[in-house]
């Protein structure tokens, strides 16, 4: 009878389950093959194995199927002995606000449904991460595992019950197992009042100093409308497509100057807010903007550390910080003024969480609009706003002052990334193998104004546990401390995603001035050609400048 019964299904694996950087992430018709979601979600169990009657976190970033996603994974828990499930009110968790309950309730670990930035809908992405007790990305040892496990599974088991309603709070029983259906909103938005300066935001705000939130119709909608306008009293005009959306309203919730556009042309141009920011589909990327004027992700990482004693939850002091390899070395610069530990990882915000258990950073971020700290285990996108409006709010400045007297100070890292998306595999593999092929050539040639210095293939050993994990991209490092790297993208669903980093330090203030590609112009030559990434691809252009 339903209710009660535990089934065992006969399965047979799927060989593409392999987790990229931050998780499984297909398209949804992939997901929704036959028995597809369970087999994954059964290896994920098999190889964490829980102990009887955990705790579980669950929720997701509303995309489409996140709800059918949710009732089975529900039904798994309960037939794989798991105690207890807090899953957020509508299946709905923010990637932040999941690490945040994780890590409130001591969880055994957590399950996010989420395909981040990518596109929603029948048509678009889903994907599924695990998550340890710590509240970040399962460590690469475990991904492997859960690899593993999808390899060999033959079965997987489910309870025979009917769906657990999911969009009031309160408890509910799914065989011996109780699932909670909490609202995460407060407690998030708890964990961030206990961090920033509330009142002289506030004060900010009441002053006149107008802001533009855009949720891009995914999950930050209700955790902004929390913070901006209960908390920090800001006027509604304040938010922007606050109303998550399945397809979120078919954009694309990548919050950069390419799919933000709505953002974008609001912040540019006569009579502008005076600051803009915006998140994506699971909350846990930002991107911030002044009046006419965009801070790039790792400039951002830079300003945060160099700003950090202004806000109190940093007042204390930084342990150290993190930065991935691809992300610009102006972290570095600041870490040395500030005679803190700077640490550079690959690209994938689980590299960041032995360091932050360790207590050697307190702040990390990366390039793909990625900036967080210690107080959760996933990157933050709402937690970057307020940090920069905290700073905003004491140094009583514009976002684009505040950056200029920082390149002042330090010198400007001009930075851009270059994203050749949905390439033949081959075609990029070719590229990569061909530069790799190059390298031994490579350093004592001179380029333009450039002359190598040094190429390798990043490798990047955890000074924690000691393992070790290679082929993390292609750098061709110049005598001026300029950079070019190349790297395959670990979180794409359709063919391969090449990106180009390109990095050009520059002390002198007359020319901060330069747009970035202009600056880096010579830079973006030197990949073309190096590459040979037109003749081996076909493509002239980049899909998408950040
Ligand atoms: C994920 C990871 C990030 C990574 C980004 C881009 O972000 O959590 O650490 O920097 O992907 O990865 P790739 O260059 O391999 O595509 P998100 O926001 O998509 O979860």
């Amino acid at each position: 009878m339903p209710g009660n019964t535990i089934l065992t299904i006969a399965s047979s694996p799927y060989k593409d389950q392999r987790p990229g950087t931050s998780g499984l992430r297909k398209r949804v018709q992939v997901f929704q093959q036959a028995h597809y979601l369970e087999n994954f979600v059964q290896s994920i169990f098999d190889s964490i194995k829980p102990p009887q009657k955990a705790l579980l976190v669950l929720g997701g970033d509303g995309r489409y199927f996140n709800r059918e996603a949710i009732q089975i994974i529900l039904k798994m828990a309960a037939a794989n002995g798991f105690g207890r499930v807090l899953v957020g009110k509508g299946g709905i968790l923010s990637t932040p606000a999941a690490s945040c309950v994780i890590r409130k309730h001591a969880a055994f670990g957590g399950i996010i449904l989420s395909a981040s930035h990518n596109p929603g809908g029948p048509d678009g992405d889903f994907g599924i991460k695990y998550n340890t007790s710590n509240g970040g990305p399962a460590p690469e040892k475990i991904t492997d595992s859960i690899f593993e496990a999808s390899l060999k599974l033959t079965q997987y088991r489910i309870a025979d019950a009917p769906d657990v309603q999911l969009d009031k709070t309160g408890d509910y029983t799914l065989c011996d197992m109780t699932v909670s259906v909490i609202d995460a909103v407060s407690d998030y938005a708890d964990l961030m009042e206990s961090l920033f300066d509330f009142g002289a935001i506030r004060d900010l705000l009441a002053g006149g100093f107008n802001i533009r939130f855009d949720a891009m119709h995914a999950v930050t909608g209700p955790y902004a409308r929390e913070i901006f306008i209960n908390r920090l009293k800001a006027p509604e005009s304040s938010l922007m497509n606050c109303i998550p959306l399945p397809d979120f309203g078919k954009g694309h919730p990548d919050p950069n100057l390419t799919y933000a556009h709505e953002l974008v042309e609001m912040l540019y141009g006569e009579n502008t807010p005076d600051f803009g920011a915006a998140s994506d589909g699971d909350g846990d990327r930002n991107m911030i903007l002044g009046r006419n004027f965009f801070v790039t992700p790792s400039d951002s990482l830079a300003i945060l550390t160099a700003n950090a004693k202004l806000v109190p939850g940093y007042r204390a002091g930084l342990a150290g910080v993190a930065r991935s390899m691809p992300t610009s070395a102006a972290v570095d610069l600041v870490a040395k003024e500030l005679d803190i530990p700077c640490f550079e990882t690959p690209t994938g915000w689980k590299f960041f969480g032995n360091l932050m258990d360790a207590g050697k950073v307190t702040l990390c971020g990366e390039e793909s609009f990625g900036t967080g700290s210690s107080h959760i285990r996933e990157k933050d996108g709402l937690w970057a706003v307020l940090f920069w409006l905290n700073i905003v709010a004491i140094k009583k400045q514009s976002v684009e002052a505040i950056v200029r007297e920082h390149w002042a100070h330090f010198g400007r890292n001009v930075y851009s990334r270059h994203d050749y998306e949905a390439i033949p595999n081959d075609a990029a593999n070719g590229v990569m193998a061909h530069l790799k092929a190059e390298f031994a050539h490579l350093p004592g040639k001179t380029f333009g104004s450039y002359k190598a210095e040094h190429c390798d293939d990043f490798s990047y050993t955890d000074p924690v546990d000691g393992s070790t994990s290679a082929g993390q991209g292609l750098r061709i490092i110049f005598t001026d401390g300029s950079r070019i790297v190349f790297r395959l993208s670990g979180t794409g669903t359709e063919g391969a995603t090449l990106r180009i980093y390109l990095e050009a330090y520059d002390p002198v203030v007359a020319n901060h001035h330069l747009d970035a590609q202009t600056a880096l112009s010579e830079l973006i030559a030197i990949a073309g050609r190096l590459s040979e990434l037109e003749k081996r691809t076909g493509r002239a252009k980049p899909t998408v400048i950040t």
